[in-house]
């Protein structure tokens, strides 16, 4: 006879299995509607569609094979649908700070360059995950790449206009616009600590390469650890602030409630008694091989994914396949630094019959990923175990 506590442990993990099942359904392609099909992007591979007008495109899991996105992968993620072809010999940087300074992508060139290679990932990455729903671009997995950027410290640019005393922010705009004054202009903030730190950067290179037109040519924000709505693309104007931007898109866009996510760095100036914005990414792994719904043949089988998360950088990853019950840890691979992807893998026994693998990612800090997506109205950071189910035939 079965134990009430065995009975009761057996239901639990049937119910954490089924829990972290129900994450994947989307690489299914169910239900319909939360994943586009393939569209076609000028200098993109296939990618999945998710709006033409504004153009919100993902990468498909399949592409994620190592810790570099190549730019021809790369997601596209724009709120307004005016996004103007920059001709990068006629553009300018304009910077408000002491002085008001104008820079060409030459003088851009001529200043120290620096690199860093950083995840660049949505805030609303899985959104399409949230359960319940919650309005927004119905994301699933792939609303994030990797890529090693190549430019300008933007602390040098800042220093170059001179840093006014109390300044405590630091605004940035780019060229796309509203096509009718419906949505308001696309204008984010950072604080002047973000700005100011060495890895932030105006970045005019993309993995070797210049940036493409959907990924902010000439020249764009990469806020390493940040989530992605503050990588403001094809930058045209920044601006030193002595008291907090109060644009649509920080006051009432991309916050989450305060304390509910183990977010370390702090956003004070736009804090509220209720919420503040969004900061850094929180960790994170997906698993990127075998595809979720394969057929695979029983014996060695050979798990590859990645795991990321704000800059404290990757401490371990651990493997499932009983539903959470046990774990064991995963070989991490090539190390691209704090901010990069992190690839791991791992080789499994494969018996016949339905078999679901989970990873999950633990950073330095010591936080790890949640069982049960923490709820928030825009379905932000959700880090949920990753899970992928395959049959062994
Ligand atoms: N100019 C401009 N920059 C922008 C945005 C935008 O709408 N306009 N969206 C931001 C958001 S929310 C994301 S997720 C990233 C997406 O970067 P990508 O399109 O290069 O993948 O760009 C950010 N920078
Ligand atoms: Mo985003």
């Amino acid at each position: 006879m079965i134990s009430r506590r065995a009975l009761v442990a057996g239901t639990a993990a049937l119910a954490t299995t089924k829990a972290f099942a129900e994450t994947s359904h989307l690489t299914r392609g169910l239900p319909p509607g939360l994943t586009g099909a393939l569209g076609s992007l000028p200098g993109k591979r296939p990618l999945l569609e998710l709006s033409q007008r504004p153009p919100n495109y993902e990468t498909p899991v399949s592409y994620f094979t190592g810790p570099i996105t190549p730019n021809d992968a790369f997601f596209v993620r724009y709120h307004l649908s005016e996004i103007p072809q920059i001709d990068a010999a006629k553009w300018t940087l304009n910077v408000a700070g002491k002085n008001k300074i104008s820079l060409t992508l030459a003088d851009l060139k001529q200043m120290p360059a620096t690199e860093v290679t950083a995840v660049c990932q949505c805030s609303g990455n899985r959104r399409g995950l949230s359960n319940p729903h919650v309005a927004g671009v119905q994301w699933g997995y792939g609303a994030m790449g990797c890529a090693k950027w190549k430019g300008v410290r933007l602390k040098d640019i800042l220093e170059k206009a001179g840093v006014p005393d109390g300044s405590v922010e630091v605004s940035l705009n780019g060229a796309d616009g509203p096509p009718l004054d419906k949505t308001p202009d696309f204008v984010k903030s950072i604080p002047l600590w973000k700005a100011m730190d060495e890895n932030t950067i105006i970045a005019y290179e993309m993995n070797g390469e210049p940036l493409p037109h959907f990924n902010g040519a000439p020249a764009r924000v990469v806020a390493p650890g940040w989530t992605a709505t503050y990588w403001m693309k094809s930058i045209t104007d920044i601006a030193l602030l002595d008291k907090p931007f109060d644009g649509f898109w920080m006051k009432s866009a991309y916050r989450v409630p305060l304390g509910l996510f183990p977010a370390i760095d702090r956003f004070t100036t736009q804090e509220t008694a209720t919420n503040t914005p969004i900061t850094e990414i929180m960790v994170n792994s997906l698993i990127t091989a075998p595809a979720d719904g394969a057929r695979i043949a029983k014996g060695a089988l050979n798990v590859a994914g990645l795991a990321w998360d704000g800059g404290r950088g990757i401490d371990r990853v651990d493997i499932s396949l009983d539903g959470g019950a046990t774990w064991r840890p995963a070989t991490l691979g090539e190390d691209l630094g704090r901010f990069a992807f992190r690839p791991w893998r791992f080789v499994a026994q494969a018996q016949k019959g339905p078999l679901t693998i989970l990873s999950r990612a633990t950073n330095r800090a010591g936080q790890t990923q949640v069982a049960k997506a923490l709820f928030n109205p825009a379905g932000y950071h959700h880090n949920v175990v990753n899970a992928v189910s395959v049959t062994v035939a």
